[in-house]
């Protein structure tokens, strides 16, 4: 399972380009993983958009995950369920999914990594990493000496959310990151498969120069 662009559906912040449709251009930029993020959303449609992006991720061999709802992407069959600070514990979770089933964890802390990886998670999201107006609760950034310490405290992948451009993706990365998780870099742009495609580029920059830097 690969993490490098992790793409986060958003219809506001696309200017109401249909979560699905998001994911279809995403998966066309590179999109390593697809997360649907549908709070604007009934379960039905939910679980509707969850079933079609099912499709177009299976087709392309990319990672789908739903944000929170655990029973709606076990029924569209996703990959897994990314769980935000608020939502059921990783424990409890695990209960209810099926055997091969990821659970990402959204943490703030390296205690909460650690306790989160000792509990199942597959992933953690350091969230915020930097400030971001794409969640409203989202609070402060917790900065890249947190993500370093995190990355360096778990064997699981850890990704950066919030307020991730092109510019930190560099120190994002050298940070120790495996990804990053994001909406407004690429969801929020004019050209949402370009933006994808630029964005995996600047990441995989990234990642070569820390490969680099560690054999040195
Ligand atoms: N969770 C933590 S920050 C965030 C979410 C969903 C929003 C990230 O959006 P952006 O636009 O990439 O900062």
């Amino acid at each position: 399972m690969a993490y490098d662009l992790y793409v986060i559906t958003d219809q506001e912040i696309a200017r109401g380009v249909p979560h699905a449709e998001i994911a279809r251009r995403v998966v066309r930029g590179g999109a390593d993983a697809v997360q649907l993020r549908g709070k604007d959303l009934s379960s039905r449609e939910l679980l509707a958009s969850a079933c079609e992006i099912r499709e177009i991720t299976k087709e392309a061999g990319v990672f789908f995950i739903v944000n929170d709802r655990i029973d709606v992407a076990i029924a569209s069959g996703a990959d897994g369920v990314h769980l935000g600070q608020d939502d059921l514990p990783v424990r409890d979770a695990k209960r209810i999914a099926p055997p091969g089933f990821i659970i990402g964890a959204s943490v703030g802390c390296v205690e909460a990594a650690v306790a989160a990886e000792s509990s199942g998670a597959g992933y953690l999201a350091l969230s915020p990493t930097f400030p971001t107006t794409s969640k409203n609760d989202a609070g402060p950034g917790h900065g890249l000496g947190v993500l370093h310490t995190i990355c360096s405290s778990v064997t699981i992948p850890v990704v950066a959310i919030g307020g991730i451009t092109a510019r930190n993706v560099p120190e994002v990365i050298a940070a120790g990151a495996e990804g990053v998780a994001v909406i407004s870099a690429v969801v929020g742009q004019e050209d949402i498969t370009s933006a994808a495609r630029y964005m995996k580029a600047v990441i995989r920059n990234a990642k070569t120069r820390r490969d680099q830097a560690r054999v040195r």
